[in-house]
């Protein structure tokens, strides 16, 4: 049966047998994120050695029939191998940071690890593959594992500092539409540096942003005043900011339309209720939630990896809640252009390279001591550009 599956001769099905039952558990669907089993990744190394040992991978058609019988394919299966291999494409939907599940446009979905020497290639990043990224990956045919081994080029990412590797940066998620950030007032309260950390952020990587200013049923008067605060900063530098329950249904409906035909990414700290809005949206999603917790009136970190479900024309990537935000890479002199409110501004600063700090005839200073640019918003720009994270003044 697994010679039919994967065109492997019957000599060489014999020296596996032993693997074989293994590799057929490795089919059930259920495995999803979960490790292939060993006989999983013998099949992997076979592609790795019919990849190298064959520019007869040649972008041709779809399906091709390769014959191996070398010294080096012997270490790994010393007889004739006849295997089928395909190439694909598709997106990733989910990632464990080792292993990657691929949807391809037919709705199959492969389970995929990314190919050695993929890693370093020059990219800084964690994790090279990220849910939302459009993939090319190999497999055996009627094998649901892959192997990836090219990205398309992104439209866009959220990229943030990994927390103990100063200098790494780790992807959250690629080509979206809309990021809606989940805040909550109480249990857990966001602060404005966690939002504002967020928004320049993905300015800077051209992620369109939304807020969610979640669990508003459990608001008291304080709660209710907190959420007044932001949504008269938000809106006013042309956010759109939701109120919503997942518990009550409040406002979910407006959300939906806004979300209908998107990529969408919801991101935010522990607790606020991600995971609870997402199982509304996508009753399939069943992502774990928890209560926070009752001492630190903290999320308890849930949701350990990112994915991606469906329903109908809504797609939405839950990811792991967020302690801080590091700031991305870029000049702190970039840092006002990531301020709407302020960019707008910028031609009326006398010197060109104004830090908004210091320097007189400041267009921004002006505006923030008017009330034109909100006093937070002000204050926060000031302590990211003295942030430790962000890269020194050139
Ligand atoms: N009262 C109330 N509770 C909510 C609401 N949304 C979520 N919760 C609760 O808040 C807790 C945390 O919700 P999750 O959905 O797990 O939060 P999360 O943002 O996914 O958290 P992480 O996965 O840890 O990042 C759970 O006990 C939910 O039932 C809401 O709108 N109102
Ligand atoms: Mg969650
Ligand atoms: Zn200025």
């Amino acid at each position: 049966m697994l010679c039919q599956k994967v065109g492997v001769s019957l000599q060489t099905e014999n020296r596996m047998r032993g693997r074989a039952v293994v590799a057929h558990r490795a089919h059930n669907p259920e495995v999803v994120g979960s490790n292939p089993a060993p006989a999983t990744f013998f099949l992997y190394r076979l592609i790795v050695i019919l990849q190298t040992k064959s520019s007869a991978l040649r972008p041709m058609d779809n399906q091709k029939n390769i014959s191996i019988n070398d010294n080096s394919a012997a270490k790994h299966a010393d007889s004739s191998v006849k295997v089928s291999v395909i190439e694909n494409t598709g997106r990733v939907i989910s990632s464990t940071g080792s292993f990657y599940t691929v949807k391809c446009e037919d709705g199959q979905t492969f389970n995929c690890v990314v190919k050695g020497k993929f890693r370093t290639m020059g990219i800084k990043t964690t994790n090279p593959v990220a849910v939302g990224d459009m993939v090319h990956f190999v497999c055996m045919k009627g094998n649901q594992y892959g192997q990836i081994d090219r990205i398309d080029d992104r439209k866009n990412c959220i990229i943030r500092k990994s927390v103990n590797l100063s200098k790494q940066y780790s992807v959250i998620a690629s080509n979206i539409d809309m990021a809606y950030l989940i805040v909550s007032c109480k249990n857990p309260q966001t602060d404005t540096m966690f939002i504002d950390r967020f928004l320049v952020t993905a300015n800077a990587y051209n992620v369109p942003c939304s807020i969610i200013i979640n669990k508003t049923d459990i608001y008291d008067s304080q709660a209710q005043q907190y959420a007044g605060f932001l949504i008269d900063i938000y809106e006013n530098i042309g956010y759109n900011v939701f109120l919503t329950s997942a518990v009550t249904g409040t406002g979910l409906e407006k959300l939906r339309k806004d979300m209908s035909g998107k990529i969408c990414l919801f991101s935010g700290n522990s607790g606020v209720g991600k995971s609870s809005l997402i199982n509304l949206f996508c009753p399939d999603a069943k992502q774990k939630t928890a209560d926070i917790s009752a001492t630190y009136l903290k999320g308890k970190h849930t949701t350990t990896f990112a994915a991606m479900f469906t329903n109908g024309d809504i797609n939405i990537i839950d990811t792991p809640g967020i302690k801080s935000f590091g700031m991305a890479d870029f000049k702190r002199e970039e840092l006002a252009l990531y301020f709407p409110e302020m960019k707008e501004r910028l031609q009326d600063c006398k010197y060109y390279n104004c830090t908004h700090t210091h320097e007189p005839h400041c267009a921004i200073k002006k505006a923030a001591k008017t009330g034109e640019i909100h006093y937070q918003r002000y204050n926060n720009y000031i302590k990211l550009l003295n942030a430790e994270d962000m890269s020194p003044l050139e």
